[in-house]
């Protein structure tokens, strides 16, 4: 007996659309040596995606607006009517940008399912209530300049513009003259309340960055969870001086070594983690002169350090300075960050029970939550949790299952009573 042929599944046109977007976008800032992606504020790179956004919302008939920081906001219907009307918009999206040598999704899967949820719905000839956004933040890595979620730190005020406009790239560049460069008056930027009016709702679809959703037999198995909260996080810079000398001919007893400092900084830095149930991560140094042949001047070293708990972050950093002798400069601080109680509980109700997970990353939905909007995020599985890395990876499937789980929730979030 033939098998009958099995009816075609039916195609979905938000998993078509992510899959084309998802090939377009591939090779921008794709570095050819490391696979990894090399996506920072206001370079080429970053001008490269913005006109990535900016096309694919005209394809869907949507109208873009920078605001005074320069993320982008592609809209459906009138923010400004539905706000004063008392039901501001639905917002969706994430950053596009990524951190040295990154992976393909952190980031840019959020942008890109948004739009592909809107294919989605559509074609279901979904009409929401309200107006849908979909939002691509600036410079949510922090890569260039140095402080993470800068884009959304400066939207909500988190950041004052005299701060995030005087930090400066490797080479000296300030944030003022890339923004320049790139097109964006840096004269404007700040607290931009007229975009924070519009936002209803926002809430961020991302790449896990975990294991959970992917270790067969964790109770959060699956494809998508509902994010609950953010891990208190931040980074401290150590300067540390030495005497510039020769690598030959100084006699070790007459060196003033601060690579040695870096050293113990890097090895205590773990140690102090560990003894405070946290994490801590030294993945930057800068060296002056940098040269092989010279003993440094100067070692400034980045530590990265997160928990659970603030006060046992805290107690890392100031234990580790106490312990090498050394002042930990703090860079930034982002605090614990719960997101919307009742809507997360929704989001789970409406993904089948989908498991709710807290997250050691920080996201612009944090600092959008922190500034009291109400946000919500949603994780799509990325099997072996690596992330910031080439290696990053997630399922065509999943991808697709974050799709459906966006546009499922939309439906509901943009149809409930104001
Ligand atoms: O650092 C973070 O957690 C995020 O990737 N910016
Ligand atoms: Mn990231
Ligand atoms: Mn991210």
């Amino acid at each position: 007996m033939t098998a009958l042929p099995t009816a075609p599944r039916p195609v979905d046109p938000g998993h078509v659309s992510f899959d084309r977007m998802w090939a377009e976008l591939a090779p921008v800032g794709r570095h050819a040596a490391t696979g990894g992606y090399r996506r920072f504020a206001w370079t080429s790179e970053d001008g490269t995606l913005r006109e990535w956004f900016v096309a694919e919302a005209a394809r869907r008939g949507l109208d873009v607006v920078t605001d005074r920081v320069g993320n982008l906001w592609a809209w459906r219907g009138d923010p400004d009517a539905a706000a004063a009307a008392g039901t501001p918009g639905l917002v969706l999206g994430s950053h596009l940008d990524s951190v040295p040598d990154g992976g393909a999704f952190d980031g840019p899967l959020g942008v890109v399912s948004s739009f592909a949820a809107f294919d989605q719905l559509d074609a279901a000839g979904f009409q929401p209530d309200r107006p849908l956004g979909i939002a691509c933040f600036g410079d949510e890595e922090g890569a260039r300049f140095g402080i993470a979620c800068a884009g959304s730190r400066l939207l909500t005020g988190a950041m004052t513009s005299e701060r995030g406009l005087a930090l400066t790239d490797a080479d000296g560049t300030t944030m003022a003259d890339a923004m320049r460069a790139g097109g964006h008056d840096p004269a404007v930027v700040g607290r931009d309340e007229e975009t924070l009016r519009r936002i209803g709702t926002f809430l961020e679809l991302h790449v896990e960055q975990g294991r959970a959703l992917g270790d067969p037999g964790h109770p959060a198995e699956g494809a998508v969870a509902v994010g609950s909260s953010i891990w208190p996080h931040g980074r401290w810079r150590f300067d540390l001086e030495g005497r510039a000398d020769h690598a030959g001919t100084t006699r070790l007893e007459d060196r003033d070594d601060p690579m040695l400092i870096a050293a113990e900084v890097i090895q205590q830095a773990r140690a102090s983690a560990q003894s405070h149930g946290c994490v801590a991560t030294v993945g930057k140094l800068r060296v002056l002169p940098n040269g092989v042949n010279a003993i440094p001047s100067l070692v400034q070293t980045w530590l990265d350090a997160r928990g659970a708990d603030a006060r046992a972050v805290r107690n890392t950093v100031s234990h580790l300075a106490s312990t090498v002798g050394r002042t930990a400069i703090e860079e930034s601080w982002t605090d614990a960050t719960d997101f919307d109680a009742p809507l997360v509980r929704r989001l789970s109700e409406l993904l089948d029970g989908a498991p709710v997970l807290a997250t050691g990353a920080g996201h612009d939905a944090g600092i959008l939550a922190t500034a009291g909007v109400r946000t919500g995020m949603l994780f799509v599985r990325n099997p072996t949790g690596i992330s910031h890395s080439p290696d990053e990876h997630a399922e065509t499937d999943d991808c697709h299952a974050g799709v459906d789980a966006l546009a499922r929730v939309v439906e509901d979030l943009a149809g409930e009573p104001a």
